[in-house]
């Protein structure tokens, strides 16, 4: 059973939910209408500004904050503002945002505010080092924070290499293939205490199997990486969760660390209507809220999305399902 969309005055993807204050923010993307026709590359997710939304309880009322940031704020920027986050360190806020730069490279911004609900004060330049799309913001217990990131085709994953060269040759519906090479997987960096810059090289993180501790194989589409990562902890362990794009599913994989190993674990959301999935999940008030996205209210539009949440349970295992009763 799917909950209402949040909010219906526009259409909103790609959910990043926290706690801050005492309420849930949700940092979505804003989508809108666009003449720009369905291609495997994205073109037509052609959004140009952020909202930012709040709620205090499941299904209840829902606050638009209206615009916080908007691609004239930001130099680098030439266009695509994708699927944001937000995070909270030493009482400051920071949107982390994957956007077109003026060469059409995906690179990831962050802007600054002192409240959850912004507006934001973009940096004029790129995180240095950041690149593809999707960041994922998560702040340890012990305050260090890290920026997970990457998508695949579109989100321009393929084209990196080394975290150095980009290789336009590799743009579009491509990635490595073969049952026995390995897939691409998402990167992760920690912050700098700041939280404007990368503190380390990036790293690519590993999903294993379950039965072999194998890293996940580029042919093995039902569960390999593909976009939008999101990272909590639940019982002192890492969960990373990620959409496998092409067969639509939101999967996750448990670790003992934040840069992994995970072990891959299930999934949490079967497909839902539309080509593309991307949740967070978070805790409040002790209950766990999946919020996701669908093309329901837009009767299957894909580039025009809703968020919604659901309650999550945990068994005796730690396994994640969605609550029967919602
Ligand atoms: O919203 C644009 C892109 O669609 C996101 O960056 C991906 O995760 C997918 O949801």
């Amino acid at each position: 059973m799917a909950s209402n969309p949040l909010v219906t005055h526009i259409y909103t993807a790609d959910p990043s939910a926290h706690v801050f204050e005492d309420k849930i923010y949700v940092y979505p993307s804003h989508d809108r209408e666009t003449d720009i026709k369905f291609n495997d590359n994205g073109d037509q997710y052609d959004m140009a500004d952020y909202h930012v939304l709040s709620l205090t309880e499941f299904n209840g009322p829902v606050t638009d904050h209206g615009v916080v940031l908007k691609t004239e704020d930001v130099p680098w920027v030439s266009k695509q503002l994708w699927a944001p986050d937000a995070a909270s360190k030493n009482g400051r806020y920071y949107l982390y945002f994957p956007a077109r730069d003026k060469q059409g490279i995906f690179r990831i911004g962050v802007a600054e505010s002192d409240k959850p609900s912004g507006p934001f004060k973009p940096d004029p330049e790129p995180i240095p080092g950041s690149y593809s799309i999707d960041p994922a913001s998560f702040v340890d217990d012990d305050n260090q924070a890290y920026l997970y990131f990457g998508g695949i085709w579109g989100g321009q994953l393929q084209c990196w290499k080394d975290n150095q060269t980009f290789d336009p040759s590799k743009s579009g519906p491509q990635e490595p293939t073969g049952a026995d090479v390995p897939a691409l997987s998402c990167r992760v960096a920690r912050l700098s205490e700041d939280m404007h810059s990368f503190a380390e090289e990036v790293r690519q993180i590993q999903v294993l199997d379950e039965q072999t501790g194998k890293p996940l194989m580029a042919d093995d589409h039902d569960r390999r990486f593909f976009e939008a990562p999101w990272m909590h902890k639940y019982n002192g362990k890492y969960y990373f969760s990620y959409s496998t794009g092409d067969t639509h599913f939101l999967a996750y994989a448990i670790g003992d660390l934040p840069y992994g190993p995970f072990t891959y674990s299930g999934r949490i959301l079967e497909p839902v209507v539309g080509w593309t999935t991307h949740h967070s999940i978070v805790q409040y008030k002790g209950k766990w809220y999946l919020f996701y996205h669908d093309c329901e209210l837009s009767k299957g539009v894909n580039h025009l999305r809703s968020v919604r949440m659901r309650e999550i349970v945990y068994d005796d295992q730690g396994k994640i399902s969605l609550a029967q009763k919602q």
